[in-house]
């Protein structure tokens, strides 16, 4: 071979080096890139677990400070605003991320929910596993009815139908054993209820934001949407009435110029009365069930159990944690339930 070939032989060599050497690193550089990517996917992933951790710490810190006899939609807890009017929970800025609390209230299955920045009142619901008191065997029959007649309302079905699902609806959560296999003990999870005989899947999505298993049955005047004021019996007329007293001259909930009842006895005192029901005279009906309702300790102005839904962001990562708890006579809080995605 001469000196010539010899050259270009080792030229072709190195240059096929040099080529392999080139794939190898653009292979390793694409490893470290992929490499980065995940380790800032796991890196925002934690910080946003946090912030949504740190916005169920922070609305709770809302709670405590609210020290009065009454809970309204229009609290700090329910729909803080900041000085501009804006929700000061839905773009709470934290470090180089940023948290929302927030949920869809419904003031009737008529009008669009309204998105309210802060927690829930699980007591502006019907509390259906206290529909069996507390032995587990006895019906309680003015719940029983509420329910029956929520049925009614959110699934436009007959006083039959209604009562037939509610019968399904005892037989699960009682202690009685002679009906088909079923639970025998009160729902741990809204979402049994889709387990249950006639209860669609549609149908419990359509009831999930006006019943709850949480609270001890009383429901917050304060926030319970028309259909539950409707269901407990009210007439039209005074669950207008008193939604709109709530909603203030604005006309819309969740605002400054909202009006809260402070004590349910306001609802049978004549001045009160004069004002929430615009100086209108109730009928005898009326006035008689809402005599019920306060004496059976089923209306109520403060509530106990409530519901955060906190979403932290970092990057382009968001998490979620949504938790159900209660406030105890000390003070503490106690947790029902927990999710988090
Ligand atoms: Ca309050
Ligand atoms: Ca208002």
């Amino acid at each position: 071979m001469s000196l010539r070939n010899k050259q270009g032989a080792v030229l072709v060599v190195s240059l096929w080096i040099l080529i392999i050497l080139v794939l190898l690193a653009v292979s390793a550089g694409r490893r470290v890139s992929i490499a980065l990517k995940l380790l800032r996917y796991h890196l925002n992933r934690t910080q946003a677990f946090y912030l949504a951790q740190a916005g169920i710490e922070r609305i709770r810190y809302e709670k405590t400070l609210d020290t009065n006899e009454y809970d309204s939609l229009n609290e700090a807890w329910s729909n803080k605003l900041n000085p501009e009017g804006q929700p000061y929970f839905k773009n709470f800025g934290l470090g180089t991320g940023k948290f929302k609390v927030c949920y869809e209230y419904y003031e009737s299955k008529d009008r669009e929910p309204e998105i309210l920045y802060g927690m829930q009142d699980e007591q502006s619901k019907l509390n259906i596993n206290k529909i069996i008191q507390d032995d587990g065997a006895n019906l309680d029959n003015n719940a029983r009815a509420a329910f029956v007649e929520l049925l009614k309302i959110l699934l436009a079905c007959d006083d039959e139908e209604a009562k037939g699902l509610v019968d399904r609806f005892v037989d699960w959560i009682d202690k009685d054993r002679e009906a088909y296999p079923a639970k025998n003990l009160p729902l741990d999870r809204l979402e049994e209820l889709s387990m249950i005989e006639g209860f669609k899947p549609e149908t419990a999505n359509k009831l999930k934001d006006y019943v709850t298993i949480y609270g001890d049955g009383a429901i917050n005047i304060n926030s319970a949407p028309k259909e539950i004021l409707l269901a407990l019996g009210l007439s039209e007329e005074s669950a207008y009435d008193i939604l709109s007293y709530r909603k203030g001259v604005d006309g819309k909930i969740a605002t400054e110029d909202d009006r809260a009842i402070r004590e349910i006895n306001e609802l049978n005192t004549e001045s009160g009365m004069s004002e929430i029901f615009r100086g209108r005279t109730l009928s005898a009906e009326d006035a008689a069930l809402i005599n019920k309702l306060i004496t059976t300790l089923k209306l109520t102005t403060k509530s106990l159990c409530y519901m955060i839904a906190s979403y932290g962001r970092a990057g382009t990562v968001t998490k979620s944690i949504i938790i159900t708890y209660r406030i105890n006579p000390d003070k503490s809080f106690e947790q029902l339930y927990r999710y988090e995605e």
